[in-house]
């Protein structure tokens, strides 16, 4: 399986983060993407590529004009405003208030356009959320071009990234974007297959009426775990997507047996829409020893991941989302990757 990956990611370095009234070290750094780097080399995955440069019209098709216009010039407005540290925001139009003015003031701004504190900004930040796009859509075009499959090792995520909205550490949606370039460039049917921990909250708002795209979701239930405001079992698309949404809301302490038999039914319904293309949403966070999430899969479930997705028999493009036990991260993501490729 070839892999895309480019260092330019490594800017996007020393974020904080606000986790339970406190200003952390972001989670999400670096080192997650070498880890997994290093990782595909140890055990010969393939060859590793820098990703094309590609325009962001394919972002376009997924996200709003206004938005992704405005991702690239939070920092230089920040830095302008007098600020530093990281460019976060702190308040955001709920019910109740206006959410149909952009403000002016930049730390407002960021609050128009998030959903949460959880997406902030330094100063290589645009520089890697350009780069983790660019490798979603090089990897894309190599499933396009008939590989079986391929791995975009996208740093930062995208899941939660939704129409007009950052937050969770993503910004643009790179699995939705390139899910969309593919239907764009002759694959027809696509699902994307999301088995990070979190529920992709922004992948499912972006498909939620279209009945071409399909969006399927394992996770840790919404009422106890992040994002918390999306990702029930009740919500199953709209109009023309009526039946293409899908989630499977999983409880704290969920392991190899309950989660495996969510995938399965999950690949079941899947086959069902017969996709030509499946594009997996890849979070190792579900690990046991991550130290964000409540879930217990462990290093030797990975490759059976791997293996049930490889039997869906579909081209297959995996981008990377979360997973933050660092030490493990490259083992549980890559081992998705060779369960895959030994099936
Ligand atoms: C809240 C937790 C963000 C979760 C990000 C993630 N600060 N999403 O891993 O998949
Ligand atoms: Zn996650």
């Amino acid at each position: 399986m070839k892999t895309i990956f480019s260092t330019r990611h490594e800017g996007h370095s020393g974020q904080m983060e606000l986790v339970a009234g406190k200003i952390v070290p972001g989670f999400e750094k670096p080192v997650r993407a070498r880890y997994i780097r290093e990782r595909v080399d140890q055990v010969r995955l393939g060859p590793v590529s820098e990703p094309d440069e590609h325009p962001l019209d394919a972002a376009r098709r997924v996200h709003r004009d206004d938005y992704l216009d405005f991702l690239p010039t939070v920092w230089p407005r920040w830095t302008e405003s007098g600020h530093g540290g990281s460019a976060m925001p702190f308040a955001w139009p709920t019910r109740g208030l206006r959410g149909d003015v952009p403000p002016k003031a930049i730390e407002a701004a960021l609050g128009f356009y998030s959903f949460d504190a959880g997406a902030s900004f330094v100063e290589g930040t645009w520089e890697a959320i350009k780069s983790s796009y660019d490798t979603a859509l090089t990897a894309a075009r190599l499933v396009r071009d008939g590989e079986r499959s391929a791995f975009a090792l996208c740093r930062p995520p995208g899941h939660h990234a939704g129409s007009h909205f950052m937050g969770g550490y993503c910004y643009i949606n790179n699995a939705a974007a390139a899910a969309q370039w593919l239907s764009d460039n002759g694959a027809g049917r696509v699902t994307i297959l999301d088995i990070d921990y979190h529920h992709g909250n922004g992948t499912q708002e972006i498909f939620y009426s279209r009945g071409d795209i399909q969006v399927i979701n394992l996770h840790a239930d919404p009422l106890m775990e992040y994002p918390f405001y999306l990702g029930h079992a009740d919500e199953t698309g709209s109009g023309a997507g009526e039946g293409a949404n899908h989630n499977y809301p999983l409880p704290f302490g969920t392991g190899w047996a309950e989660w495996s038999m969510a995938l399965e039914d999950a690949c079941a319904r899947l086959a069902r829409f017969s996709p030509e293309v499946v594009v997996v949403s890849l979070g190792v966070d579900t690990f046991e020893k991550d130290p964000i999430s409540r879930f217990r899969l462990t290093s030797g479930d990975y490759p059976l991941i791997g293996r049930r997705i490889a039997a869906l028999n579909r081209a297959t493009l995996f981008v990377m989302e979360g997973g933050y036990a660092v030490e493990e991260i490259g083992i549980n993501a890559v081992g998705v990757l060779t369960g895959f490729e030994d099936a």
